[in-house]
């Protein structure tokens, strides 16, 4: 058996982009077609440039399944870029301040920032969309729910309680949202401060929420440190371009508030629902973790993303020949994704909350996960 593991290459316009998955248990469906959803829904989203109207992003499965049942052996997958113009476009004669580009050329000691921008621009996230579309099947098949919405965008914020208050509608109202957020009256201040950036040549961030539900307690340790499901979920986001903070539960907020406040009472768990035996939380300031691991409510956490950095307006940078100041060259951006960030962070939580999950219950084959599972489970209900 080995470990969850995966790896994307591909540039944003060379011919595709791809992502290997390993660890994948045998013998699980695995649907196309949800990966795909995925891979829509990420290039959705009020804001976005002119890229997504060229793109119609799409999984082809290279290897890894076999009558459409994993076979425990890596899952390659394909996206195709249909702009896949890299040898023809321009070398831009400036370095753009907030993307990778001058730090990458120095790193690398020349003067093109198409080098390093193709393989640095968000596009890659449409393979780690694929790839967490892939991992994700196996803990929807142990009902498990990860669920992003946005909560914020360019300081228009949804109204607080929005996932509590959207109850059973929230995929229906989430996918009915420009947005992608779960609050109709939001998503109008939010579309009035799009227009306005884009008048103004400028662009916008937000923070978007990821909250995974059903998951068990004890996914991940306290025992060592880069073990800890805190550190590889904030990580996990933190690898997504753009992402600038990330808190769990009550984050920072929390750290202006008493103890007593902040710590969530252990109960007794209401006869009839007893899903990880007698103990539950009256509350959930903590977002799902204590100790490193998950506590068995559900792991709710926030990532804030900065404004796309390609400005219509251009911000200040220096020509690499003349060494003058200019504005930077301008090339085609969106005005805001934030609600393509949610779907990738959704993505990213995904991947990692997966490798938990098979850390702790992994088999070679789905059988052998459900066995151990199925054990676990058993076992909460006599402790
Ligand atoms: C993206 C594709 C890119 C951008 C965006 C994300 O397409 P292009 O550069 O060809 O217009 O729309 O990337 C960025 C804004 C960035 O800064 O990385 C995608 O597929 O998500």
């Amino acid at each position: 058996m080995t470990r969850l593991q995966w790896r994307t290459a591909g540039e944003s316009h060379g011919i595709g982009l791809v992502a290997i998955v390993e660890g994948i248990p045998a013998g699980l469906p695995l649907d196309t077609g949800r990966i795909d959803e995925q891979l829509a829904r990420r290039q959705r989203g009020y804001g976005r440039g002119g890229r997504m109207k060229i793109e119609r992003d799409r999984v082809e499965i290279l290897a890894g399944t076999k009558g459409g049942l994993t076979l425990g052996s890596p899952v390659a997958l394909l996206v195709a870029n249909k702009d896949h113009t890299i040898e023809q476009l321009p070398v831009p004669t400036n370095p753009r301040p907030g993307h990778a580009d001058l730090a990458g050329c120095q790193k690398f000691g020349h003067r093109d920032p198409r080098a390093i921008l193709e393989r640095a621009s968000a596009r890659e996230t449409a393979a780690r969309v694929a790839a967490a579309a892939v991992a994700r099947q196996v803990l929807e098949a142990f009902g498990v729910e990860i669920f992003a919405h946005v909560v914020e965008l360019g300081g228009e914020a949804v109204r607080e309680g929005a996932y509590e208050a959207a109850g059973s509608d929230r995929h229906t109202l989430r996918d009915a949202s420009d947005f992608l957020s779960l609050d109709p009256a939001a998503d109008v201040a939010m579309r009035a401060a799009v227009d306005r950036a884009r008048a103004a040549g400028d662009s916008l961030g937000g923070v978007f929420e990821v909250r995974a539900t059903g998951l068990p307690p004890g996914l991940g340790s306290y025992a060592s440190g880069p073990e800890r499901l805190t550190a590889r979920l904030a990580a996990a986001l933190f690898a997504v371009p753009a992402i600038k903070g990330v808190e769990f539960g009550l984050g920072f907020a929390g750290a202006a508030m008493p103890g007593s406040e902040v710590h969530d009472p252990i109960v007794h768990a209401p006869a009839g629902n007893r899903p990880w035996g007698r103990f539950a939380r009256s509350r959930n300031g903590a977002g799902g973790l204590e100790g490193g691991m998950t506590n068995g409510a559900p792991v709710v956490v926030r990532a804030a993303m900065k404004p796309i950095p390609t400005l219509r307006q251009g911000m200040p940078t220096v020509d690499f020949e003349s060494g003058e100041a200019v504005q930077a060259t301008y090339q085609r951006s969106d005005v805001t994704s934030v609600p393509a960030a949610s779907v990738v962070g959704e993505a990213v939580i995904a991947l990692a909350l997966t490798e938990a999950f098979l850390d702790k219950f992994g088999g070679d084959s789905m059988a052998q996960v459900r066995a151990a599972f199925d054990y676990y489970v058993e076992e909460l209900g006599r402790l």
